[in-house]
């Protein structure tokens, strides 16, 4: 659903970052955020659960699944956030399968839209090793990244990944 907007010289699209719970998704916004120049940046606006969680992008709970659904409308490309903690291992794969499934109810397939990978919290001692990450969560082989999203490591590499599989897409005409 991106758009051209040729008078302000903007293209506009909507990139989704999915993950399980507290992987680091809002933090990946954050960092965005704060970091881009204030000229080039609007207002950012975050629906938040009573628990501080972030609305859309909340965990395994069932009760969450409808939100999920709904901001995979109109998606132009998604950045899945894994949490490298051994311990989010299952959390990661769920959370890929769900997106795979909830993505094809809109009529997207996983393996057709602009698609990267970001393995969040490498700074973690608890961090699995990447090719075990890469074999389990990427064997398509799409971008990916590691990250340690407070600091900003990876952060902008996958921002900037995503934004130009889009752009590709647009070119193309579709
Ligand atoms: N050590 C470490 N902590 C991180 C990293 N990224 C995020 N965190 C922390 O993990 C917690 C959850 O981060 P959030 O950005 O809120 O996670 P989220 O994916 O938005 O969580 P939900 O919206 O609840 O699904 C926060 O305490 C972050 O500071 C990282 O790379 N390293
Ligand atoms: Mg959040």
């Amino acid at each position: 659903m991106s758009f051209i907007n040729y008078s302000s010289r903007e293209i506009n699209c909507k990139i989704v970052y999915y993950g399980p719970g507290l992987c680091g998704k809002t933090t990946n916004l954050q960092y965005i955020y704060a970091n881009t120049n204030q000229q080039a940046k609007g207002k950012m606006i975050s629906l938040a659960t009573e628990t501080e969680r972030t609305l859309y992008t909340v965990p395994g709970q069932v009760f969450y699944d409808a939100s999920r659904k709904l901001i995979l409308k109109g998606v132009d490309g998604v950045v899945f956030v894994a949490d490298s903690q051994v311990e989010r291992t299952e959390a990661n794969v769920e959370s890929v399968e769900n997106l795979r499934t909830n993505l094809a109810e809109q009529g997207y397939d996983l393996d057709k839209i602009p698609y990267v990978i970001q393995y969040n919290k490498r700074d973690l001692p608890n961090a699995a090793p990447l090719d075990e990450l890469k074999d389990l969560l990427n064997p398509r082989g799409v971008p990916d990244f590691e990250a340690v999203a407070p600091k900003g490591d990876g952060v902008y590499d996958t921002l900037k990944s995503i934004a130009r599989l889009i752009l590709t897409e647009l070119k193309k005409g579709t």
